[in-house]
């Protein structure tokens, strides 16, 4: 639901049926498959994805719809709904390349692993949009990455297992996209479970579902509105300061490959050969591990005013040590906390812009949304844009009169 302006004119169906449609007058014949790809929100554990560490996502209802067939062409010809833009390219025995359109490349990189992986792709026709917000940090592009992964597989009878088509995307983001993510995103596009949110261990990609009560705290998201593009370079050089305390810890304790193999206590044991930067960003990753574990027993214990201090916490991790937060983004978090109904508030996401997101008692959702609106407002002179975010199933076919697939 999008709560600060009228509601988008168009629901889950009608927009497939958009979509379906608009396919059919594109390319001169029927989809003969339709897929959902969700965005996702993250709870808490930033930036813990590719240190090994826990996430705890969960997917929402803003979603990539999908119309794709093969077409007999040898070529893959790509339509994005929303840009009204077309792309169109040559299959060889090369696997793709990079071409120069940035939201083809989220597509054609998928195509690329699927071939690198010696999974052969055959002609198709694709086109596609839906309602996750570009650069508001719901992960529009593992979304779009996702979706296509799981319609290539349907579509050319590959039996990739869900977990591995999560990886492969990652990798297209990696390789076609430049950024060099961890795996929660795809992860959590293509494997989340309605009502839950999942625990992820990066290190062994063991994974738990928990409960989430939706009726008991509305997971609310407020759009800072600051697109956070220029963050990918910044992202990247996140990564490399963490891989930079690794190397000094991996010095003494050579089993150490990420920093989650590394405790506070070794950390603070060899802070002396550490820059000051460098042991800011450690700190910060290690003490957001073990917040996600006590998040995680918390949610167990039903005590939401304690999972809620986790997220304050980590939102004063990410602004101070790890230095990826905004005034926006800071600004809302302070709105939120103190507000009544609300258990926790901080940044989610990559950061440098992008969305809050806060847990609001139900009751409490309206007031909430008008106070934190209201200061925003007063504060940045733009208008806040806030959605309340269901939490639904990861990636999967939409059934359709033509293909009632599940
Ligand atoms: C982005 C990345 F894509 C994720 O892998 C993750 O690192 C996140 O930022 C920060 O937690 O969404």
């Amino acid at each position: 639901t999008h709560l600060a302006a009228p509601l988008i004119p168009f629901s889950m169906p009608l927009l497939i049926e958009t979509i379906a449609t608009a396919f059919t007058d594109a390319f001169g014949h029927d989809a003969t498959l339709l897929v959902r790809a969700p965005g996702r929100v993250n709870l808490i554990g930033e930036h813990t994805d590719y240190n090994g560490g826990f996430v705890l996502p969960a997917a929402i209802n803003k979603e990539i719809y999908f119309a794709v067939a093969l077409n007999g062409l040898n070529r893959v010809r790509l339509i994005s709904y929303d840009k009204q833009e077309r792309y169109e390219v040559a299959l060889t025995a090369k696997p793709l390349q990079r071409g120069p359109i940035q939201w083809a490349n989220y597509l054609l990189g998928v195509v690329a692993q699927f071939q690198q992986q010696g999974l052969a792709v055959a002609g198709f026709d694709c086109l596609f949009g839906g309602t996750i917000p570009m650069g508001a940090g719901l992960s529009s592009s593992a979304a779009v990455e996702c979706g296509l992964a799981y319609a290539l597989n349907q579509l050319s009878g590959h039996n990739v297992p869900t977990l591995a088509l999560a990886q492969l995307a990652q990798k297209a983001e990696h390789e076609f996209a430049g950024v060099l993510c961890g795996l929660m995103d795809q992860f959590a596009s293509l494997m989340s479970q309605a009502n839950h949110v999942v625990r992820l261990d990066c290190r062994s990609l063991e994974y738990t579902y928990f409960p989430f009560d939706t009726t008991a705290a509305q997971v609310v998201l407020c759009n800072s509105g600051v697109k956070h593009n220029l963050a990918d370079s910044e992202y990247n050089v996140r990564r490399q300061q963490c891989e930079k305390g690794v190397a000094v810890l991996r010095k003494h304790h050579p089993y150490v490959l990420t920093l989650r193999d590394v405790t506070l206590k070794q950390l603070e044991h060899h802070r002396a050969e550490l820059d000051d930067l460098t042991y800011r960003r450690c700190r910060y990753v290690l003490e957001e591990n073990e917040r996600v574990l006590a998040a995680c027993q918390h949610l167990l214990d039903g005590n939401l005013t304690a999972f809620g201090q986790q997220m304050y916490a980590s939102h004063a991790g990410l602004r101070d040590d790890y230095e990826v937060s905004c005034p926006e983004l800071d600004a809302l978090t302070v709105a939120a906390k103190g507000l009544p109904g609300v258990y926790g508030a901080r940044m989610m996401g990559g950061g440098f812009g992008g969305c809050t997101i806060n847990l609001v008692a139900p009751a409490q959702v309206d007031d909430f949304v008008r106070v934190v609106s209201e200061q925003f407002k007063a504060q940045f002179g733009r208008p806040l844009e806030v959605y309340q975010a269901r939490i639904v199933s990861g990636v999967g076919t939409v059934p359709t009169a033509a293909s009632p697939s599940a």
